[in-house]
């Protein structure tokens, strides 16, 4: 089929599963156009079928804001058109939703009927769809969607509470290229570059912003800390790195934690990480730590959002509170502080993600745009 795919080119959750899909769906030989800002940072020209629509906007002194939803939705006419696309993917509904209905109704002027699918990601629901500001053109743009999928079943909960949809929404839960994460801890795995052989590992990525707490990971691990020689690392960038590097510091364990900023090494660096730790306020999924236990790391995360459907509480790491950082500590101890104890958690952890392989959630996508053109607009 020909695919367009419109996400944030960032290191955000959202753009890393559209960009991997894209690739992925591209190796099976479909034709996919990534429509966005910027080159997505996980995208790897790796075959003839993707191509990348660059939307450019203009200066003007008139604008405040650049209207970045118009020169989208254009871009998205021009693209379908030249290409003959049948499908727009749009990831995160805002605001792709708004600007693929925008889109399709332009088309629809000129005789052409592409199908719209969008997938909800989280914040895009639980923190900024839902405010006021938003909230009514991002129901209509969900309503106005031919396919409606999140990322979790408890997204579809909190999106059926917090709108009113009247469509179906699928679950279609995010996936992981399992061999490569597996690949990659075979790969020379440098770990004695960050820590001597008795200290143990434990690792946060993220966008560090506040719905990330990341605050919280510091002072888990300033508790694990004092009772197991460890080393953290922190990964990401973002507004609260600040906040982390100040609390470190009055914390006294520099030498343990190491920043080191937006990586797209990531699946290397968690092959020697033994704990991921993620205490956020809310997560729909939790791409990140799905990450992590695919490369055979165990969890220490909150219960909040969809987090206890991918990391199982006493299986694959432990599931705490929204805050209860010493519980948090205590969970982390008790994986790391002896080797078989680590290895089975680690174990459960690798064995889990298969659950959300590519191989089983590409096809998923795949009857989902065949069904776009059974489904009555
Ligand atoms: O908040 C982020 O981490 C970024 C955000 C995004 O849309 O880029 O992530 C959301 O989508 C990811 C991919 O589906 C999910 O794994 C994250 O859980 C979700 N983030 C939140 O719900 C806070």
């Amino acid at each position: 089929m020909k695919i367009g795919i419109v996400c944030y080119p960032t290191f955000g959750g959202s753009g890393v599963v559209a960009t991997e899909l894209g690739m992925a769906l591209a190796d099976k030989g479909h034709e996919v156009h990534f429509i966005t800002y910027n080159q997505p940072v996980r995208l790897d020209f790796i075959s003839h079928n993707l191509h990348f629509h660059q939307v450019i906007l203009e200066e003007y002194p008139l604008f405040q804001y650049q209207p970045y939803e118009l020169a989208l939705s254009s871009k998205m006419v021009e693209v379908v058109r030249k290409h003959e696309l049948e499908v727009l993917h749009v990831h995160y509904a805002i605001p792709h939703a708004y600007a693929a209905y925008m889109a399709k109704q332009m088309l629809k002027e000129k005789g052409l009927d592409v199908r719209v699918v969008t997938t909800l990601h989280g914040t895009d629901i639980t923190l900024v769809g839902s405010h006021p500001t938003y909230k009514t053109a991002v129901e209509f743009s969900i309503n106005n969607s031919d396919v409606v999928t999140a990322v979790s079943n408890n997204l579809k909960e909190t999106t059926n509470k917090l709108f009113n949809i009247r469509k179906d929404i699928k679950v279609v839960y995010n996936f992981i290229d399992v061999e490569k994460y597996a690949a990659a801890g075979d790969e020379e795995c440098n770990r004695i570059a960050i820590a001597k052989p008795n200290e143990k590992i434990l690792t946060h990525v993220s966008n560090f912003r506040p719905v990330k707490r990341v605050e919280d990971v510091v002072k888990v691990f300033y508790e694990v800390n004092k009772e197991i020689p460890s080393k953290l690392l922190m990964i990401g960038e973002g507004p609260e790195r600040a906040k982390a590097e100040k609390l470190v510091k009055e914390l006294k364990i520099s030498e343990d934690v190491f920043f080191l900023g937006n990586s797209t090494e990531v699946a290397k660096i968690l092959c020697y990480t033994d704990l991921f730790l993620l205490p956020s306020q809310t997560e729909s999924f939790g791409l990140a730590a799905l990450e992590a236990m695919a490369a055979g790391t165990a969890v220490i995360s909150t219960n909040t959002g969809g987090l206890p459907e991918v990391n199982i509480h006493g299986e694959t790491g432990y599931l705490s509170d929204l805050g209860d950082v010493s519980d948090m500590a205590k969970n982390a101890i008790s994986i790391l502080k002896d080797d078989v104890t680590l290895a089975c958690f680690k174990q459960n952890a690798k064995e889990q993600t298969k659950r959300f392989s590519l191989e089983n959630i590409l096809p998923v996508y795949e009857d989902i745009y065949k069904s776009c053109f059974k489904t009555e607009v």
